[in-house]
């Protein structure tokens, strides 16, 4: 395996109310997270972030492992209610210091930072107002990117606005899966678009702060596949694709929704006309406001089968019966390499991230402290080489993160799913190395220095 050029972005990533814990210290006010876990049934285990990784307190050891991985970038969010805790009064200088401590750590160890300001710990008063559903979190969102990247637009040059728009708005909104568990489906079109609009008006403030500044969005994609060449499953795949994807890339790069999509939420009832009653003149254009990069997050495909009911085909998305992670995602490198080419041939972004990409897989340490993680390893090996193949064929890849460096809190999933390729015990917070750990960093060091390849 070759190409990978010089500078490429070898890196993990992890997210605040995932690996930081000390959820009550420095002021840090309450975030939707805190609420919703607190809530009977949403965390599968009962669980919740408040010791997590305990990453706010160990977050030296934390640099050190990845230097032993020889990562040369780490990708983590900050808590916004660590910064303002009500969303909007004060800042919380003790949180900005935090992270000012943890980028210089980061910086001493050789390791590029990449901030993400919105990874869903959003400030729960923020939420009372009418969370992402309310046009006035766009300017809580502005100031809190204003007061984040002026602190610290001088050591931090990467900056990422969101996390995965399309889990905050769907999964918050209209499932209720995540936080804050609304189960309203016009609320999560306005969710959608509020976020959207949130970036966008973002961008310029952080390019103001930062000198150089590199900014981008970070986006879930799912390439989907249609399960047979009917019209009925061409269909589902087109339905899929639009609601999945199109939603989130369409505005971003062209300014605008895509027509079937929004034809699609009329038929289902979620939008009374194809006129989108969120959308303000000027908030398009403001949305489109060209960005340095796109992150994308790829873990598998969706398989596109429709059902016919009525005049309304039902998109189900299916896995494959083949292997597949303890989140029951089907592994499918192949997708990589296909996400990354389509998103480059369709909206061409100046340059391409995998942002996130990995496996849940608990396994744990044998008898000798050993964690044999074959599954993780082969994951790794594969989408890494989608890579590959990607950037050989004329994609502007220039980074691969992987999802994540330590085991953490899986959101409803509480702590029953592992994606780490460090293992945590979190009884005692020993942190071990995983075989994909120790794989990675060989693939790292025969990237980045050939003559080292084994
Ligand atoms: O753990 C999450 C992360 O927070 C966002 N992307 C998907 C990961 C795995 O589910």
């Amino acid at each position: 395996m070759s190409g990978f050029p010089k500078d490429f972005a070898w890196g993990t990533a992890t997210s605040s109310y995932q690996v930081e814990g000390a959820l009550d210290v420095g002021g840090r006010g309450e975030s939707i997270w805190d609420r919703f876990a607190r809530v009977p049934g949403a965390v599968a285990d009962g669980s919740d972030g408040r010791v997590a990784c305990d990453h706010f307190h160990r977050f030296a050891d934390d640099v050190a492992l990845m230097r032993q991985i020889g990562v040369n970038t780490y990708r983590f969010s900050i808590a916004w209610p660590r910064i303002l805790a009500d969303g909007r009064g004060e800042v919380l200088h003790a949180g900005l210091d935090f992270y000012r401590r943890l980028v210089d750590a980061l910086l001493s160890a050789g390791i590029r930072p990449f901030v993400t300001l919105n990874h869903w710990d959003m400030p729960q008063a923020l939420e009372d107002e009418g969370g992402w559903a309310s046009r006035r979190t766009v300017d809580a969102f502005v100031r809190y990117a204003d007061v984040v990247s002026r602190a610290l637009g001088d050591r931090v040059r990467d900056w990422t606005t969101h996390n995965e728009p399309w889990c905050m708005a769907h999964l918050g909104y209209e499932t209720g899966e995540h936080a804050p568990g609304r189960k309203e489906p016009a609320a999560a079109l306005a969710a959608a678009h509020h976020l959207l609009l949130a970036h966008g008006r973002a961008v310029p403030v952080i390019r103001a702060h930062v000198r150089d500044a590199h900014v981008g969005l970070v986006l879930n994609l799912v390439p989907g596949y249609a399960a047979s060449g009917s019209d009925i499953d061409r269909e589902a795949l087109r339905r899929f694709d639009g609601f999945f994807n199109r939603w989130y890339l369409d505005p971003i790069f062209f300014g605008r929704y895509p027509d079937d999509a929004i034809a699609d939420r009329v038929q289902q009832g979620h939008l009374s006309s194809t006129t989108l009653p969120f959308v303000v003149d000027g908030d398009m254009a403001e949305i489109a406001t060209p960005i340095d990069w796109l992150g994308i997050n790829y873990y598998s495909r969706a398989i596109c089968r429709g059902a016919d009911e009525g005049n309304a085909p039902r998109v189900i998305a299916e896995p494959l019966p083949a292997q597949k992670t303890d989140m029951g995602w089907e592994v499918f490198p192949d997708g990589l390499a296909a996400i990354l080419e389509r998103v480059h041939a369709d909206y061409a972004p100046r340059a391409l991230y995998v942002t996130e990409n990995g496996a849940a897989y608990a396994t744990e340490p044998d008898h000798q402290g050993r964690v044999a993680d074959v599954e993780r390893v082969h994951y790794v090996r594969t989408h890494v080489e989608a890579c590959a193949q990607a950037l050989a064929r004329g994609v502007p890849l220039r980074g691969y993160f992987l999802w994540s460096l330590l085991d953490n809190f899986e959101w409803q999933w509480g702590y029953l799913r592992r994606f780490g390729i460090v293992h945590v015990d979190y009884a005692t917070q020993k942190r071990t190395l995983k075989d994909s750990a120790r794989v990675y960093r060989d693939l790292i060091a025969a990237h980045t220095n050939p003559r080292s390849a084994r």
